[in-house]
Order: C-alpha cells, then sequence, then structure tokens
C-alpha cells in the first residue's frame, strides 16, 4: 500500500485546534521504556507492509473457542492491563492472534442486541476508560459497544488499546469494537500510536500486530435493526444498510470511497453533501440523515469522531447523536465525556463524567478556547 504521509487525509479540524504534538507533556509518562529506535523505520521497506506482523498468518477457521487455559490467560492479562502495565510483546501476539479468530467472523454490520451502552472516542486516556467502566459498570455485567478511535493522541493507546481488545476476546458477545480513522496505519504514524509502541517497545513490532488487526475490526453495528452506529458517517455511495455488508473491510482504511466515509464524514448544518474540511469523507445534511434513517427503517445515526463539549450532541433533529468519550480531551480540552446507555425498552439515557483526578497529570484547563465554540 502507499504509505506516502504526504496524503491529504488528516484530522485538520484537530490540528488546527491542538497542534501536532503534546511533546511538551511527555515527561509526565512514567511508562516509558528509554530504549529509543536506532532510526526511523523505513516505511517504503517491504518488511512494513499490511500483513507483515504475521498475526494472520494461520487464521482458524472457526470463531475462538474459549477453554479453560485461554480463559485464564486472558484474565491474567485483563488484570494486569487494567493496572496500565504493558503485555511483553509475545503476549501481544498471542492476543492479536487470539483477536484475529474472533473479529475475521464479525459481520461489517455486526447485529447487537440490547441493553447496550454505547462509546465513542477513548483516544489512548487509559485512567479515562477505566473511569468510564466504573460510571457505566463492569463488562461483562454491562454490554458494551465502542465505536473506535482507541489510540493516538493520549499517553496510553497501547495500553488502552490492548485492554479493549482482551476484553473483546475474553467477552466475545458483551463487548463490540468498531473500527474509526485512527484504527489506521496511516494515521497512527502521524498522531501518536506508532510514536508510543517505538517508546515503550524499542521497535514497531506491536505497532505492525495491531494495525494489521485493526483491518478485522467491524466497521459499524446495528442495535437491534434500528440504531445504527459508526465512527464517522454516512456515504454518497451507501443508500441502505445492506451495502454496507458488500462491502471488503479488510485492508487498510481506504483514502476515499465508502469504507473512507463511513470512518470519516460529519453531520452538518447545511444541507446535502458538503467538501469536508478534514481532507476525507463528506459532510452529510439533515435531509441526507433522514433519508438514510427512512430507507432503512432506523430511529437513531449514533456516532462518535467530533470533540462535543457536552460529551454527546445530537443534530439533525434528533436521527442523529455524536458520542465522545474522552473527558478534557488531549488532557486540555476541557470537555466532558459521555457514554449513552440504551436499555431493554429502546429508552435513552446519556452518562456523563469528568476526568479522573490522577496526581502529576497535565493540570485541566476548564477555559474553552473560543475555537471550540
Ligand atoms: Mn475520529
Amino acid at each position: 500500500m502507499d504509505m506516502d504521509l504526504d496524503v491529504p487525509m488528516h484530522d485538520a479540524i484537530e490540528d488546527q485546534q491542538l497542534g501536532p504534538t503534546l511533546d511538551e507533556d511527555r515527561e509526565n509518562d512514567n511508562n516509558v521504556v528509554t530504549t529509543e529506535p536506532e532510526e526511523t523505520e523505513d516505511l517504503n521497506d517491504p518488511e512494513f507492509k499490511p500483513g507483515s506482523s504475521g498475526i494472520a498468518d494461520h487464521k482458524s477457521t472457526k470463531p475462538l473457542e474459549l477453554n479453560s487455559s485461554n480463559i485464564s490467560q486472558l484474565d491474567q492479562w485483563i488484570a494486569y492491563l487494567r493496572k496500565c502495565q504493558v503485555l511483553s510483546e509475545d503476549d501481544v501476539a498471542r492476543l492479536c492472534k487470539m483477536a484475529v479468530d474472533v473479529l475475521q467472523f464479525e459481520e461489517n454490520v455486526q447485529p447487537i442486541n440490547v441493553p447496550v451502552t454505547i462509546c465513542g472516542d477513548v483516544h489512548g486516556q487509559f485512567h479515562d476508560l477505566i473511569e468510564l467502566f466504573k460510571i457505566g459498570g463492569p463488562c461483562p455485567d454491562t454490554n458494551y459497544l465502542f465505536m473506535g478511535d482507541y489510540v493516538d493522541r493520549g499517553y496510553y493507546s497501547v495500553e488502552t488499546v490492548s485492554l479493549l481488545v482482551a476484553m473483546k476476546v475474553r467477552y466475545p458477545h458483551r463487548i463490540t469494537i468498531l473500527r474509526g480513522n485512527h484504527e489506521s496505519r496511516q494515521i497512527t504514524q502521524v498522531y501518536g500510536f506508532y510514536d508510543e509502541c517505538l517508546r515503550k517497545y524499542g521497535s514497531a513490532t506491536v505497532w505492525k500486530m495491531f494495525t494489521d488487526l485493526f483491518d478485522y475490526f467491524p466497521i459499524t453495528a446495528l442495535v437491534d435493526n434500528k440504531i445504527f452506529c459508526l465512527h464517522g458517517g454516512l456515504s454518497p455511495m451507501v443508500e441502505t444498510v445492506d451495502q454496507v455488508r458488500e462491502l471488503n473491510r479488510i485492508q487498510e482504511v481506504p483514502h476515499e470511497g465508502p469504507m473512507c466515509d463511513l470512518l470519516w464524514s460529519d453531520p452538518d448544518d447545511r444541507g446535502g453533501w458538503g467538501i469536508s474540511p478534514r481532507g476525507a469523507g463528506f459532510t452529510f445534511g439533515q435531509d441526507i440523515s433522514e433519508q438514510f434513517n427512512h430507507t432503512n427503517d432506523l430511529s437513531l445515526i449514533a456516532r462518535a469522531h467530533q470533540l462535543v463539549m457536552e460529551g454527546y450532541a445530537w443534530s439533525h433533529q434528533q436521527n442523529v447523536v455524536t458520542i465522545f468519550s474522552a473527558p478534557n480531551y488531549c488532557y486540555r480540552c476541557g470537555n466532558q465525556a459521555a457514554i449513552m446507555e440504551v436499555d431493554e425498552n429502546h429508552n435513552r439515557q446519556f452518562l456523563q463524567y469528568e476526568p479522573s483526578v490522577r496526581p502529576g497529570e497535565p493540570t485541566v484547563s476548564r477555559k474553552t478556547p473560543d475555537y471550540f465554540l
């Protein structure tokens, strides 16, 4: 695939708002292996291409079966990860191979039943993910749907994605993890996950394994045939949910086309389709959302992908809801986070929460910069 970094697809809005890195805060990361890589990986090296990690070389023909042995292994990993400690490289390889044999059997439109708690972007904010599970209830007691963007921006992308993947393998019918636009080789090289893997493991091996695994994540979910859930939004090339089912999702997120749009698009106040300032996906108006929900007999589109100060925001006369689950995003945005509980009767309740309190973390800024308004 094309590994050129100079592509139009980027988080343009985030760039303007946040700047490219959080390096000035890096000394607060106390979970760093100090080994610096000798030199940057040559991204054109054939060793560095999709599939090169080997995690999917020996795929099973049927879903992973849990037994007392792998359950005990997974429980051990989960207990370790919950303390915000990274797994060994060998254990990440074992975990990713198991995860391929769970995720490859999920659908592009993964069916989910109520009750379920729907969550938005987490972005490596590990301690806030732990807070999310305190607010929403522990998995597997609570069913969870995460709508992508587990990595980049925060300091603990490795721990965050490792924990969520381990929980997915351990409780495959209790937690669903969709792909976000950041679950991509290209984006993670710019926004932090790649560098974090190099810092914490001294090589790109773990990054290769996780990005190879991301290709298997489902791209949308459908809650009781009524709530269509995805990271970004709609695509002018997708009129029906069935058309999503036809896509070949097992690939790097493309630069354009339906799969790209589902992970990159945003709702907008303007009607119709618009050019996205992000350089990928589209903006779509209320007319588009209403038509899509009508055509597919849906009550709601639930999506993530955009910072919203209350943690959730309705748009398009409640045809669309945005959910964002990273409080004080990037440790500086001052936003609340939220998750949405959908109960057995399809009643919806939003649970909002603040950043978890950690000594030594960068100071929380409560001032809202005017460029978020
Ligand atoms: Mn996103």
